[in-house]
């Protein structure tokens, strides 16, 4: 683990410098919100890690296919049709093989290079399953690409340890469970957790603690600004600033006058400050999972198991990421490709296993008793998403459903303690439930 820098002092001190950094007043003592959102204003007291995943697509391609290990490897379009790279292997990299560069290009550079097409649909996979790892140490996750996210794990020291020890049980984890290395950025804002995961490429971890942000910012050239493209970066040179430490340094006027308000946010970034927080991905819309069988289905029993194990994995990811569904859909596909949904809106929204799986189970009952046979693909969603905080409590709340939320919260625990696949209900080997 790369730590750079000690831990960081307390909360208030820090506020003062940050603040005077930005040129606004002192306002600490007059505020009367709590001193949380407070934070969460300023960006600081924040701990974000930020994740990404090292050389994304090639790294999926090798895991499918360990043959490919060690080999320079270029996803991407046909070098003949004028296909570009979207990733380059590490070992490709040393050739001078990069993303967004032509595939002719790249194969000229490095022609033992393996050329894999680009298969879209088991990088989102991957990228879910990373995302449910993430979900297991902070709902606040906010996903960047299909291979990054931020996390915002102000408060979890208590359940989790410091912050730097989560980045490094994130790493342990994506590693373990699907065999993949990630690199970790751990600061108090998104922008130096950006960076910071970019500074050790591959497999790094690095934290940057608010008395070094000058040290690890100042020699770095403007192009590492997050959102400085090369349109402002030229702009920032012509200005004589090539370093984020002279950008630091120049006249927040000068930077106005040139660049407008992002001047300012330019500045502030240069001092290391940003207060965006982490939003929680509001593009979901439904969470859901289906599985294409190597052979065709038709027993009941078979899919009923196939079914209860999808539930249950959607419901704990309704539960992971403090959501509750209104409504579900069965998704079945035939022999001849032929795909349908049935859907079913549930009396509350919920997140509770039992619940969910009762609407989704009476989907497949009434398919079934009409339409019965062989099934090439089987899936469910849950959908019409509020969060917790959308939802008003029962006042007399139905003791056999709390007896239910004890059983997940219990079931929860054992998968996040030992992995998904570790327990299932009675159901799932078998046995049919109603
Ligand atoms: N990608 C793409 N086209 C680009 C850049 C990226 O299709 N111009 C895809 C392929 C990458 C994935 O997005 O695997 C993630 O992008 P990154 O920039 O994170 O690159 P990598 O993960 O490949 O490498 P790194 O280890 O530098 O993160
Ligand atoms: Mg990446």
């Amino acid at each position: 683990m790369e730590h750079l820098g000690p831990e960081p002092p307390r909360a208030e001190k820090r506020c003062r410098i940050l603040i005077r950094g930005c040129q606004l007043p002192i306002i600490r003592y007059e505020l009367s919100i709590p001193d949380y959102r407070y934070s969460m204003l300023w960006g600081m007291s924040r701990w974000i890690i930020h994740v990404d995943m090292d050389e994304f697509f090639a790294a999926v391609e090798r895991l499918d296919n360990p043959a490919l290990r060690g080999k320079p490897l270029l996803v991407g379009g046909d070098p003949k049709a004028r296909g570009v790279v979207s990733t380059a292997s590490y070992e490709a990299r040393a050739f001078g093989c990069h993303s967004a560069m032509p595939m002719a290009t790249a194969v000229r550079r490095c022609p033992h290079a393996v050329v894999l097409q680009v298969r879209g649909q088991r990088y989102h996979q991957v990228s879910e399953q990373v995302l449910d790892i993430l979900e297991q140490f902070s709902p606040m996750i906010e996903p960047l690409s299909i291979d990054e996210a931020f996390l915002d794990v102000s408060g979890c020291e208590r359940l989790l340890g410091p912050a730097p020890e989560i980045g490094k049980q994130i790493k342990q984890r994506i590693r373990g469970r699907l065999g993949l290395t990630a690199s970790v950025g751990v600061a108090p804002n998104k922008f130096l957790a950006k960076l910071a995961s970019d500074l050790r490429k591959p497999d790094g971890l690095v934290v940057i603690t608010k008395d070094h942000i000058r040290d690890v910012l100042d020699p770095l050239g403007i192009e590492r600004l997050w959102g400085v493209g090369p349109a402002a970066a030229k702009g920032l040179r012509r200005l004589d600033i090539h370093t984020i430490g002279q950008l630091r340094l120049a006249p927040v006027e000068l930077l106005r006058e040139r660049f407008g308000q992002v001047g300012d946010h330019y500045h502030c970034l240069a001092n290391g400050i940003d207060c965006r927080p982490v939003v929680p991905d509001s593009r979901t819309k439904s969470i859901g999972r289906e599985q294409t069988f190597a052979a065709d289905i038709e027993d009941m029993d078979e899919l009923i198991r196939v079914l209860l194990n999808q539930t249950e994995q959607v419901a704990r990811r309704l539960r992971r990421g403090g959501l509750k569904a209104r409504s579900v859909t069965l998704k079945l596909r035939y022999v001849d490709f032929t795909t349908i949904t049935r859907s079913a809106t549930l009396t509350e929204p919920t997140n509770i296993t039992e619940v969910l799986w009762r609407g989704v189970r009476r989907l497949l009952d009434k398919w079934a008793a009409r339409h019965r046979r062989p099934l090439r693909l089987l899936g469910m969603t849950a959908s019409q998403l509020t969060g917790r905080e959308g939802l008003q409590e029962t006042l007399f709340p139905d003791p056999q459903r709390t007896g239910q939320e004890r059983i997940d919260e219990a079931m929860d625990r054992i998968a996040e303690r030992f992995g998904d696949r570790s327990i299932c209900r009675g159901g799932t080997n078998g046995a049919d439930r109603k």
